[in-house]
């Protein structure tokens, strides 16, 4: 069985649910290291009035017993603080109302789901699409990866993020160790290795909020340890690289993935982009540079997995943008909502935890077991193959 989640879920509602299947057995869950992964997607300069009311913990209700999951699936729960706010609105039960008591949003805005999601589903009341389409849900899709990662953890696999750029200020580039980076990007207000640079951004993020306006970013994730083969070449969705493409495109507001030096390879030539083959008796086979990041074929060779995703300016803006009402087809401009003026801090810590996932899923389908100890053991001999090869 392919490890797997559902969420369920609304920004408003009561809480966000997560099933995951496909767990082994044996794996010691570490609750406080979870809740940290959750309060690190939380912080961010830039974030708007919603993240003073939240304070995301997950509450495991199944599949977890005395610290460890016991191989059934996984459920969990992250509240949400604001629902005491909305209850009515957000009722289950049919409610009688006018469309101001039940928030009835029929002005669509650019750049969200509302519209489309109208159209697609015959929604008169676009909250429907925006309750769902809420990057609130990110939560917990951090909370199903914060377990991914206490599962690579076990196996020795490393994951870390940074904040590459926001708007027109970008990072300059580093070559730390990656528990320096995890170390370093942890004390950034924007998860950056650079103090300058943060000075930098945190000033450019309050001109842009100024200016009643939001701005994006890109953002990288690395994981290292993973051993040689996870995906394959032989079929075009057994691709990791593609995989981690999918997963990365799915994060609210991405609008690009490139993997190591991405969409550089081509602008060069192909003698500056493949990483040569080396061989000693120390290291085995090995790179000198890891320009394709980790990917040859579609599977790991060895080498750190680097992704970069790109996130578009959130579209909830102070300044209007023209769009259409619903009822009355008129042009309107959209009012002033509360808003984040920058997620991009944020959604480093979502990408750690989407990628993460999908590297978990390829590595329980390469060495998959129903316990740690079986995977283990798979590992292993795996790696004693590789060994004389
Ligand atoms: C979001 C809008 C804001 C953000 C929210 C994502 O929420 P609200 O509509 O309640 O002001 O705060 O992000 C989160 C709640 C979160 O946990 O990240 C949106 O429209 O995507």
């Amino acid at each position: 069985m392919s490890l797997r989640y559902l969420t369920a879920g609304e920004t408003h509602g009561p809480q966000l649910t997560a099933i995951i299947e496909g767990l082994p057995s044996n794996l010691t869950l570490d609750f406080e290291e979870l809740n940290f992964q959750l309060h690190r997607r939380q912080k961010g300069y830039g974030r708007g009035r919603r993240m003073q009311i939240e304070k995301d913990t997950a509450n495991i209700v199944g599949g977890v017993r005395h610290g460890k999951t016991t191989g059934a699936p996984v459920a969990l729960v992250v509240e949400n603080n604001d629902w005491k706010h909305w209850t009515k609105i957000m009722n289950i039960e049919p409610m009688e109302g006018t469309d101001e008591e039940k928030r009835r949003v029929h002005r669509p805005r650019p750049g969200h789901a509302d519209l489309n999601g109208g159209l697609k589903y015959n929604l008169k009341d676009l909250r429907n699409v925006l309750e769902r389409s809420s990057a609130r849900e990110t939560a917990a899709r951090v909370a199903c990866g914060a377990i991914a990662r206490q599962l690579l953890a076990e196996f020795g696999i490393k994951v870390g993020g940074q904040v590459i750029r926001i708007g027109e200020i970008e990072a300059p580039a580093n070559d730390l160790p990656l528990n320096e980076l995890i170390r370093l990007t942890e004390e950034s207000s924007v998860r950056v290795v650079d103090q300058e640079t943060e000075k930098k951004m945190e000033a450019y993020i309050d001109q842009i909020k100024a200016e009643g306006d939001s701005i994006g970013g890109i953002v990288e994730c690395i994981i290292e340890g993973v051993p040689v083969g996870l995906g394959s070449h032989v079929q075009y969705d057994r691709k990791l690289d593609g995989r981690i493409a999918q997963a990365v495109m799915s994060i609210n507001a991405f609008k690009g993935c490139e993997i190591g030096i991405g969409f550089e390879a081509g602008k060069i030539r192909g003698s500056q982009v493949h990483d040569e083959i080396l061989y000693n008796e120390e290291q085995g086979y090995h790179r000198a540079t890891n320009r394709l990041g980790g990917f040859e074929g579609g599977m790991t060779n060895g080498m750190p997995i680097v992704v970069r995703g790109v996130m578009k300016p959130i579209p909830t803006l102070y300044k209007p943008l023209a769009s259409v009402d619903i009822d009355t087809k008129e042009p309107f401009t959209a009012q002033v909502e509360r808003s984040d003026s920058c997620a991009v801090p944020a959604a480093s810590v979502v990408m750690e935890h989407v990628v993460a996932w999908e590297v978990a899923r390829a590595f329980l389908e390469k060495f998959g077991g129903d316990s740690i100890e079986e995977i283990r053991a798979n590992l292993n001999n795996y790696l004693a193959q590789l060994e004389s090869y």
